[in-house]
């Protein structure tokens, strides 16, 4: 892949790499994307799912909805794109992933402290004593989960909408974007606040910001560089690149 001059002085030069992904990482395991055509909020809204409320009037339909995330996870596996982030760790001296996804792909493929700025699918816990559990058995009866040591709703331990973010995994995930040489955004459609400023702080502090896409978003007017097509393609190329500029300099 031919990478601009710029972006390889930068690869030859980085330091501190900071890395967000959103849902388009994944797509090429095989987990729908929430806004392509095949995106799953064409069929569900947001506003009728990913939110506490809607959750409080139909647990039922908002369950139906992750036992049916949960289940694509079942048989999905890590792609070229979450290994290439593990490769991308192990070569820069300070290295942040941060994602917006909660299917637990980048753990699975081997990153480690991955920032999930908005929960993660695989944990539910009690809205009422907040003890989290597995025993999710009741979604096999298409039930909702009830707490066995209170009663309560069982909900996912995902992030929704109007709910804020984990506060310290988010300070973790603003200040490697304050800090880093290099931003890279993969395969995110850049909508959902405060996920999408990260890429905005990168650059005001001197950042240099490349996104990863398969089109142009509502954030590439804002980047120094768009790279189109597959992340799955991508992000190994630019790990080869890494690798050969650092063995070159070394
Ligand atoms: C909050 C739940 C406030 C888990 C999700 C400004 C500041 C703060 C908040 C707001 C703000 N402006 C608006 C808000 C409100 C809201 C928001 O951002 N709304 C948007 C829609 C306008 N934000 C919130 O409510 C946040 N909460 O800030 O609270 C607050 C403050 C104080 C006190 C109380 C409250 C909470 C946001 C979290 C919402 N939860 N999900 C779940 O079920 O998943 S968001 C949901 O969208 C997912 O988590 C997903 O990760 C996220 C982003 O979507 P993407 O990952 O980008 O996926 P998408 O399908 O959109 O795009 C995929 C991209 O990949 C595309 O561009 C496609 O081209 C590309 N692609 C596809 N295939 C490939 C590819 N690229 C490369 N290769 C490929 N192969
Ligand atoms: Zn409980």
């Amino acid at each position: 892949m031919n990478f601009s001059d710029k972006f390889r002085a930068v690869l030859r030069n980085a330091e501190s790499i900071c890395v967000l992904t959103g849902a388009g990482v994944s797509a090429e395991s095989g987990v729908p994307t929430f806004r392509g055509a095949e995106g799953l909020w064409q069929k569900f809204k947001p506003e009728e799912l990913a939110n506490f409320d809607a959750f409080i009037n139909n647990p039922e339909l908002v369950w139906e909805w992750y036992a049916y995330r949960k289940q694509v996870m079942k048989n999905v596996q890590p792609n070229p794109s979450h290994l290439a982030l593990v490769d991308m760790e192990r070569l820069v001296r300070t290295f942040t992933l941060v994602t917006q996804n909660v299917d637990n792909l980048h753990t699975r493929a081997g990153s480690k402290n991955v920032l999930e700025l908005h929960g993660n699918i695989e944990r539910s816990y009690c809205i009422d004593c907040h003890t989290y559990t597995d025993d999710l058995e009741a979604l096999a009866e298409r039930k909702v989960p009830r707490c066995k040591s209170c009663g309560g709703l069982v909900r996912p331990d995902v992030v929704w909408f109007g709910e804020v973010l984990p506060a310290e995994v988010f300070q973790k995930a603003a200040k490697a974007s304050e800090k880093c040489d290099l931003f890279l955004c993969a395969g995110t459609s850049a909508v959902v606040y405060p996920a999408a400023s990260l890429p905005l702080t990168a650059r005001e502090r001197g950042a240099y910001v490349v996104e990863i896409n398969r089109e142009y978003t509502d954030l590439s007017l804002r980047t120094h560089e768009t790279i189109l097509g597959n992340a799955g393609e991508i992000l190994p190329e630019i790990v080869h690149e890494l690798q050969s500029v650092k063995e070159r300099a070394s």
